[in-house]
């Protein structure tokens, strides 16, 4: 383990975004392992949303922390991309309507743009017929869909009952995640494929479409 990922994690928590670029460039210049990093990010991640939960921190304090994840996130996207290139397939990847939660998804599209997809990012809180609009003008392979409020999980069905409606369903496949998304709500409104992270997300892309 990195030694110093602890002090990575804390910037993360303690919200210090203009200590993180350094601490991280820092791991970077020692070889430490990017998807070590990234993890122990997540987990800061985590800690700020229970902090979140119990009232020790608000929205503003939510808002620097995952300001200071993104910015450490950066620093590690590069590394993520030296690997394959030709083209695995085409994903359009999206967070819902009502929904502006975007670092899970930026990771799960760093992470398959690593594995040699060539994602477009439709970004954050997307209509769902702006969605349709885009899958059918991109002819994608794969719709990844991203929700991390409860109030905002059905907006994801409501992009597949309109997908359907439009008579494109059957030419993408759709794949699901967010927190509050799980394998048998994936099932249960029509999805193909669920991943619970980044990791996951790039196995469930590999084998909707045989990558
Ligand atoms: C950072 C954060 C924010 C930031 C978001 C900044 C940004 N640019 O994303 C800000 C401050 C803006 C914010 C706002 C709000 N938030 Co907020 N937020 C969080 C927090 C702390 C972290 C989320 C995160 O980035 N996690 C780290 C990433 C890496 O994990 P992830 O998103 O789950 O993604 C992974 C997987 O889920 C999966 N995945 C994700 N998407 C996809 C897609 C596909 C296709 C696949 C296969 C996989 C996949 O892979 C990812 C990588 O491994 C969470 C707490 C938590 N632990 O989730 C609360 C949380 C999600 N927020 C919450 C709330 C309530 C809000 C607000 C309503 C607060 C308010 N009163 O205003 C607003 C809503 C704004 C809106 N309309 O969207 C609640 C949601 C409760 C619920 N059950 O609905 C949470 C759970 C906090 C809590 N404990 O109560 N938030």
């Amino acid at each position: 383990m990195y030694e110093k990922m602890d002090m990575i994690k804390q910037a993360i928590i303690q919200r210090q975004h203009d200590q993180i670029e350094t601490l991280v460039q820092e791991a970077i210049d020692n070889n430490a392992d990017p998807q070590e990093l990234i993890d122990g990010m997540i987990e800061a991640m985590d800690e700020i949303g229970q902090m979140y939960s119990k009232n020790e921190i608000y929205v503003p304090e939510m808002m620097v922390g995952a300001v200071t994840m993104k910015k450490g996130l950066d620093l590690l996207n590069p590394l993520l991309q030296a690997g394959e290139k030709k083209s695995k397939g085409k994903i359009v990847m999206c967070t819902v309507k009502g929904d502006i939660h975007d670092i899970g998804k930026n990771l799960v599209i760093m992470m398959l743009q690593g594995a040699g997809f060539d994602v477009v990012d439709l970004g954050v809180d997307l209509p769902a017929d702006k969605v349709v609009e885009e899958v059918k003008a991109q002819k994608p392979n794969i719709l990844g869909m991203s929700a991390l409020l409860t109030t905002t999980m059905p907006e994801i069905q409501t992009v597949i009952k309109n997908l359907e409606e439009q008579g494109v369903r059957d030419q993408i496949k759709v794949m699901v995640g967010g927190a509050p998304v799980n394998q048998e709500w994936a099932r249960k409104v029509g999805a193909d494929g669920y991943g619970e992270d980044a990791g996951k997300a790039v196995n469930v892309a590999r084998e909707l479409i045989n990558a």
